[in-house]
């Protein structure tokens, strides 16, 4: 389903099997040492979301090679590297051409957690972001590139849903104005929601 332009929604793209190994490679990712926090934001408070991030440290608001305190950043798994390369490929229709994908972000969303509306412009390549879905359902708030505000439209994301982001659709403003906790398949055994960002850097190796 095309949202807008460069915006492809594969609902239930993922098989349940590959769902419940991406949700165990999270917890593996989420417990190392370079795992998972919640970040500071530069205006004061805190994110809800628990972020860990692969490849490449995201930090309000750029990339790292290591955690403020020096921990070095787990590496980037080229599962996932894989995993983007077959999603833009279904999305499109076209493989993916262009700067290699090297980043990662898991983010976690307890039953209270959501996400402002905002731009992703930490990357310095415009490669379309992936983005997978994992655990509760939420409200995905799809907006425009000039303001975070309407017009904007909201779409439910469920467990095994892809979303790919790129062309005109790569700078729009977009957020989680909530989750709806419970939803999640018992059988996955995650009680709230993941959602793993595939994206290229743009930096050099
Ligand atoms: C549209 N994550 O990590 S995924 C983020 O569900 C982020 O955790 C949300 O926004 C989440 O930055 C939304 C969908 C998404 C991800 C990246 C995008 C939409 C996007 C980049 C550009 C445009
Ligand atoms: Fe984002």
């Amino acid at each position: 389903v095309t949202v807008a332009p460069g915006a492809v929604h594969l609902p239930g793209w993922l098989s349940a099997e590959t769902q419940a190994d991406l949700v165990g490679r999270c917890r593996q990712w989420a417990r190392g040492p370079a795992g998972t926090r919640r970040h500071p934001m530069p205006r004061g408070g805190v994110m809800s979301v628990s972020m860990t991030s692969l490849g490449w440290h995201w930090r309000p608001y750029s990339y790292a090679r290591a955690l403020p305190d020096g921990t070095p950043v787990q590496p980037f798994p080229e599962l996932l590297g894989a995993l983007a390369a077959r999603a833009v490929e279904a999305a499109y229709g076209t493989p993916h051409e262009g700067d290699p994908y090297d980043v990662a972000l898991v983010n976690f969303y307890d039953a209270d957690a959501r996400m402002g509306m905002h731009q992703d412009r930490d990357e310095l390549s415009r490669a379309p972001v992936v983005s997978l879905s994992l655990g509760d359902s939420c409200v995905f708030r799809f907006g425009n590139t000039e303001t975070r505000t309407r017009p904007y439209t909201d779409v439910e994301l469920r467990s095994g849903d892809l979303f790919v982001f790129g062309g005109p659709s790569r700078m729009a403003y977009h957020g989680v104005p909530r989750t709806r906790p419970g939803t999640a398949d018992p059988a996955l055994g995650l009680n709230g929601r993941l959602n793993i960002t595939i994206r290229a850097s743009g930096l050099p190796g």
